[in-house]
């Protein structure tokens, strides 16, 4: 059945609510030059500090209306005074989110940061992260966020289960460090650097983790971060029900860990998260889920890059809150197969175009913000303004 594009008059007061409540966290290493081990692009106007990085993603929020945090990365944005970091977000209308730790660019961490067989290595991995947490108590982030690129190459490199319990200890520390009202959020990724076996590879290893550390211990999803064909919904539904879905880094993947905009390669897949999480209300942001992107712009413009996918993640939500609930329920109790399936194709094949376009006007922003972004100027601006400097870069 079509039927044409519904209009905003046409969500249950719920569902707009829930469309209101919507916020995405965005990654101040989107906004760097990044690139593949063959070439970094760079782009005029990248930023040089993370001043700049914030000053370029308050520009997605002002033209999206729902990016108002920018999660940092330490040492990336490392800064003198992160006071007045936050003081500048606040001022640009936009706060400082999670805040990842990177023990995964020293020479000293080729063996590994908090699962590495040395002590000493296992200290400066451990002291880092809570340096992390001062940085957490300036900037007001609720969330620490961590990613190891811990592993082996090789069979018989290390004890895997040596490494567990190192980890173990390692994360009990860094968690105690943490103020009552902060978290940890615990990140796996299947492969990469690693290629034999990573030490956090997938979700029930970060789940085990975080069981052990406490309520305030969350898994992160990473997206692009499972083997081909995994049934990354099923996960969600999982965490979720067990209460321990901390946040989404969110972005598409055609084979690895690509980082490209969300909602790009499979947009289906976006909307099937999405309806895993309108289903169970965790949309709102008392259920604790910090839906961040995770992504790098390699070849396109990184300020359009990141509105695209705060858009493409925004489509998928609307669509989500379109499914008919009633007549799913109705269908899948009665073991009508196609019914039940034709109920969550008819909400995804929605076009909720206009009826976003409604919703950013109803609120004073741009109907539509990739064309208003490109016609303000700003990125011509930042050409002609930052010269001299470095370009801040991923790794950088
Ligand atoms: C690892 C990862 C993790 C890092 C980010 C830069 O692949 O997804 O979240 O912090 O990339
Ligand atoms: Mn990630
Ligand atoms: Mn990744």
């Amino acid at each position: 059945m079509t039927e044409s594009a519904p209009r905003l008059a046409d969500l249950p007061g719920e569902a707009r609510a829930a469309l209101d409540a919507q916020t995405i966290e965005l990654p101040s290493w989107a906004f760097g030059n990044s690139g593949t081990r063959f070439k970094v692009f760079g782009t005029p106007g990248t930023p040089r500090d993370p001043f700049e990085k914030i000053a370029d993603a308050a520009q997605v929020h002002a033209h999206t209306g729902i990016a108002p945090r920018v999660s940092l990365h330490i040492p990336w944005d490392l800064v003198d005074d992160f006071d007045a970091l936050a003081a500048h977000a606040s001022e640009h209308g936009v706060r400082i989110g999670a805040i990842n730790s990177n023990v995964f660019q020293d020479d000293d961490y080729r063996l590994g940061s908090l699962c590495n067989p040395s002590a000493g290595v296992r200290r400066k991995a451990i002291d880092h992260h809570l340096r992390c947490i001062e940085v957490m108590q300036r900037t007001g982030s609720r969330d620490l966020k961590i990613w190891l690129a811990d592993g082996l190459n090789y069979p018989g490199q290390d004890d895997l289960r040596a490494r567990q319990d190192r980890l173990a200890e390692g994360l009990a520390e860094i968690y105690a460090g943490l103020g009552a009202e902060q978290r940890l959020i615990l990140e796996y990724k299947f492969f990469e650097p690693a290629f034999y076996a990573t030490d956090i590879p997938d979700w029930g290893t970060s789940l085990l983790h975080c069981l052990a550390l406490g309520e305030r211990a969350k898994v992160v999803l990473d997206t692009g971060h499972h083997a081909p064909g995994t049934n990354i919904e099923f996960i969600v539904m999982q965490l979720v029900r067990a209460g321990r879905l901390g946040a989404f880094d969110f972005n598409s993947r055609f084979y690895a860990d690509d980082d490209l905009m969300a909602g790009a390669a499979d947009p289906f897949q976006l909307f099937r998260i999405m309806h895993e999480i309108v289903r169970v209300g965790a949309l709102d942001p008392a259920s604790g889920i910090n839906f961040m992107l995770d992504e790098c712009h390699n070849i396109e413009d990184k300020i359009p890059g990141q509105i695209r996918s705060v858009l493409n993640v925004q489509e998928a939500t609307a669509k989500a809150l379109l499914v008919d609930r009633e007549a799913l329920t109705k269908a899948q109790a009665a073991g009508d197969v196609l019914a039940a399936n034709g109920v969550l194709m008819d909400a995804y094949n929605t076009d909720v175009r206009a009826l976003l376009d409604e919703w950013r006007t109803d609120r004073g922003l741009p109907a539509d913000p990739m064309r208003t972004f490109a016609e303000s100027g700003y990125l011509a601006r930042i050409a002609a303004d930052r010269v001299g400097g470095t370009p801040a870069g991923w790794g950088a």
